[in-house]
């Protein structure tokens, strides 16, 4: 039994304290202010009090925290990208996950299953073998493998996918994970409150105040505070909070839906992920089967659900898990994800001084959560790009140097 619930047993003084400290006021200044007060967010306000010593920071969000993408994912965390940017990036945060539940002292049920990329097509199949030789060029563990292994792993499937799209072999990724996502908002909150950063939830930001190119405060919706420094952390929201910067990015905004099945007994342990079928699923720990697929191909500033997403999800489903037209769905929803052209994230520095940056993160961000938290940090201090986010900038667009990612996205957008 964890030591933190048997002291809690134990203890006369029920209940525990509050997560976080709920502060009443806003101070009229902060060093740094940062919007958004999901993963990503609150990573990077931990690794600003813990890593740097920088204190005088609050997370303003306008919600409550982790209610955006980061309480909405599927929760996958890998590092099996296309890039050497990416894999390098995507490498360290894995490294970072394995050690953050000690590190909160909170289990975020951080769950090694594997992961496995199906591919129907030999078009797919050459993705495969290229991220597989990226992958293992930086010491990544990923390699293609045949049907016979995806069988191995998950004996219900039908490798034939209902006669529809074969399966011809998969890229198989060991790191491959999964975690509570909410708990990690929780962590990151937890930690950064302990360390005096303040977070205050149901608090908008409504308006940035520049003056001369560089930003001097920031306007919500309980009063204005001056700061020299703001990172913004909104995800799908991040157009609005441009706007009030006049900063032009090229995102486009998707709903992404996800769905739950009531709980089944274990019989899945791998993830399983068909770029060609549009479909992923894993189970979760108390057996509730995690689906997904790409994107609503409209944009749309949404969270809405749609029977045409389940349907088509379900039928995908039911061609390569034909036993499960019997298992009922729980719960749908979805966010809204922040695209960019090259499937990659925009981090660091924008053309206003004091204006930083982290978005883009799509359909792929709640992985890269802590080594995103801990660049960002990095970034706002030395005002200079993490060397691991030199790939990742906004200027990318502009002289025409993409980081295509769009081989490694999870499913095809
Ligand atoms: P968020 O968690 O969205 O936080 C942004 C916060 O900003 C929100 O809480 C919002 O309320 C707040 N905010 C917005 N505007 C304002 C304002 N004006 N003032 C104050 N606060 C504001 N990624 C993976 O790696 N693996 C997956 O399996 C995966 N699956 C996904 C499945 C779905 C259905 C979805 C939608 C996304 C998935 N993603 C996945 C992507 C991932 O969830 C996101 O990239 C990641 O969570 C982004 O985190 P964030 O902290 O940047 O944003
Ligand atoms: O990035 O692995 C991923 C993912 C899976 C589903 C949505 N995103």
């Amino acid at each position: 039994m964890p030591w933190r619930l048997l002291r809690f047993a134990f203890s006369s003084k029920h209940p525990e304290p509050r997560m976080f400290t709920q502060h009443q006021k806003l101070k009229p200044s902060y060093d740094v202010v940062i919007i958004g007060g999901g993963g990503h967010g609150l990573a990077a306000a931990y690794y600003l009090a813990k890593e740097h010593g920088v204190r005088n920071v609050c997370v303003l969000e306008k919600s409550y925290i982790g209610g955006g993408n980061t309480g909405r994912n599927t929760s996958i965390i890998r590092s099996n990208y296309l890039t050497p940017e990416g894999v390098q990036f995507y490498d360290e945060s894995v490294r970072m996950w394995q050690d953050l539940s000690t590190d909160f002292d909170l289990n975020l049920f951080y769950a090694n299953r594997g992961h496995y990329t199906l591919a129907h097509t030999d078009a797919s199949l050459r993705t495969m073998r290229w991220r597989a030789e990226v992958n293992k060029h930086y010491g990544v563990d990923s390699e293609v493998v045949g049907p016979e292994a995806v069988k191995k792993a998950a004996p219900m499937i039908d490798l034939s996918c209902s006669g529809h799209a074969p399966i011809l072999g998969a890229l198989y990724h060991a790191p491959g994970s999964v975690a509570r996502h909410d708990a990690v908002a929780w962590g990151y909150g937890r930690g950064a409150d302990q360390r005096g950063v303040e977070i205050h939830q149901k608090t908008e930001v409504l308006g940035i105040d520049v003056q001369g190119g560089k930003v001097k405060g920031v306007q919500t919706s309980r009063g204005y505070i001056t700061t020299p420094k703001v990172l913004c952390a909104v995800a799908g929201s991040t157009p609005r909070i441009l706007n009030m910067v006049n900063v032009k990015t090229p995102l486009y905004i998707h709903p992404l839906q996800a769905m739950v099945s009531e709980p089944v007994k274990p019989w899945l342990d791998p993830i399983l992920v068909s770029g060609s079928l549009h479909v992923y699923i894993s189970q979760s720990a108390r057996g509730e089967l995690v689906m997904g697929a790409s994107l609503d191909p409209y944009e749309v500033h949404s969270t809405r659900s749609s029977l045409e997403f389940a349907e088509g999800l379900t039928a995908e489903m039911l061609n390569m898990f034909p036993f499960l037209s019997n298992v009922k769905v729980m719960r749908q929803w979805a966010g809204m994800a922040d695209m960019t052209p090259d499937f990659a994230p925009i981090m660091g520095k924008t053309p206003v001084e004091g204006f930083y940056l982290d978005c883009g993160w799509g359909t792929y961000g709640f992985k890269a959560t802590p080594v995103s938290g801990k660049t960002m940090a990095h970034t706002l201090i030395h005002d200079t790009p993490h060397p691991l986010i030199t790939g990742f900038s906004l200027e990318r667009f502009k002289n025409y140097a993409l980081t295509g990612e769009k081989g490694a996205a999870s499913v095809g957008h």
